[in-house]
């Protein structure tokens, strides 16, 4: 595919470089043809896993309008929205005649991405702006916003895509047939939110529920960060993206790390992710309080079944760099799950903090 046709549509110009991140869009930047600075980040949608694009474009624009217009009432805000560019017909997306789908954003210069938090200034900083996100879309109603992905973190689902591909594709090792299990006897543990989301005594929130730790972006000035990868805001519950932040930002190892023994949670990252990240949300519910601890076990949780569903299914979801990829990040993700069912109390007095500070 000729990228520049593409970008015509945009009525920009520019030469381009892929960009290696990310496990489901197809990222490139656009170059600036004389002063090779990034200008617009272009990127190909993955319409298998956000069939509806329209709804999906629609989300993120009305998203965005809000964000730009609570930007534009606060002064010397710490934080910057993302800019989505239009066709030259006005058109959020447009539609390449092989029948994929394009958007531009505007390229952040000068803001990085990192998949694990640096310092602890970053881990500080990383909590506030997932939690001040969360705050400024709180005024949104909720029933604007349609679910891009249905029960994106509903664990009955994920269990129920586990199970079927078990039916199809039985495991044929043992480190195979280990995960497996480990999941399996953990599901029992990580089931009351699942409950409580069912019976809605826990309250629904406009989330992010992507909230990995490279998708916060910082400026290397440290005076701004923004938050990016916005597909899967959607109502969902506040464990969601305390849980999905510490899983990526507190583990000491790649989300795909081979060696079970370098697998380990940092508690001290947990501690101060969680205070700042709680210290800007206004209103938390005695079941959500109650509830939290568990928030980065079902993550890892999810993220490990998911993995392994993939793996079993062939690798159909996510990109992958090798066969085993996927079943090496679920052996990954289930050990952080293990480990931080353990590591509960360091959330449980971080939310106990937070809770009487109000
Ligand atoms: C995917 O797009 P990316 O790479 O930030 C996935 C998340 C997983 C993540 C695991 C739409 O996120 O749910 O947490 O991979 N996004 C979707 O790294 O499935
Ligand atoms: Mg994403």
């Amino acid at each position: 595919m000729e990228l520049n046709t593409i970008l015509e549509a945009f009525g920009i110009e520019g030469s381009t470089e892929i960009i290696a991140q990310g496990h489901i869009h197809r990222s490139y930047r656009v170059l600036d043809s004389e002063t090779k600075l990034a200008r617009f980040l272009l990127q190909r949608i993955n319409h298998h896993v956000f069939p509806d694009i329209e709804l999906l474009q629609s989300n993120l624009s009305r998203l965005l309008d809000h964000l730009h217009r609570q930007h534009v009432k606060e002064e010397a805000a710490d934080w910057v929205p993302l800019r989505l560019h239009r066709t030259l017909n006005g058109q959020t997306y447009w539609r390449d005649e092989h029948g994929y789908f394009w958007r531009i954003f505007g390229y952040l210069q000068d803001f990085l991405a990192y998949d694990r938090p640096p310092t602890l200034a970053h881990v500080q900083r990383g909590g506030r702006a997932f939690g001040q996100f969360l705050q400024l879309i709180s005024s949104l109603p909720l029933e604007q916003f349609s679910e891009t992905i249905p029960d994106f973190h509903s664990l009955s689902f994920r269990k129920q895509q586990l199970e079927s591909a078990l039916a199809h594709h039985p495991p044929q090792s043992k480190v195979e047939l280990e995960a497996v299990q480990l999941a399996q006897s953990f599901l029992p543990k990580l089931w009351p939110i699942e409950q409580a989301r069912q019976k809605g005594t826990l309250p629904l929130r406009l989330t992010h529920n992507d909230t990995k730790f490279n998708n916060v972006l910082f400026s290397t000035s440290h005076l701004q960060h923004c938050i990016i990868d916005l597909d899967t805001v959607m109502p969902g519950l506040i464990h969601y993206d305390l849980g999905d932040a510490l899983r990526t930002l507190a583990a000491t190892c790649a989300e795909d790390e081979a060696d079970l023994g370098k697998i380990g949670v940092n508690t001290l990252y947990i501690e101060n992710f969680t205070t700042h990240f709680l210290d800007c949300i206004q209103s938390l519910s005695t079941e959500e309080i109650d509830s939290l601890p568990i928030s980065p076990a079902l993550l890892s949780g999810i993220m490990g079944i998911r993995f392994l569903t993939d793996h079993l299914q062939g690798d159909q979801y996510y990109q992958v760099q090798f066969r085993g990829h996927n079943l090496q990040r679920a052996r990954c993700q289930l050990q952080l799950m293990r480990l931080f069912w353990e590591a509960q109390d360091v959330i449980e007095k971080c939310v106990f903090n937070a809770s009487h500070k109000r």
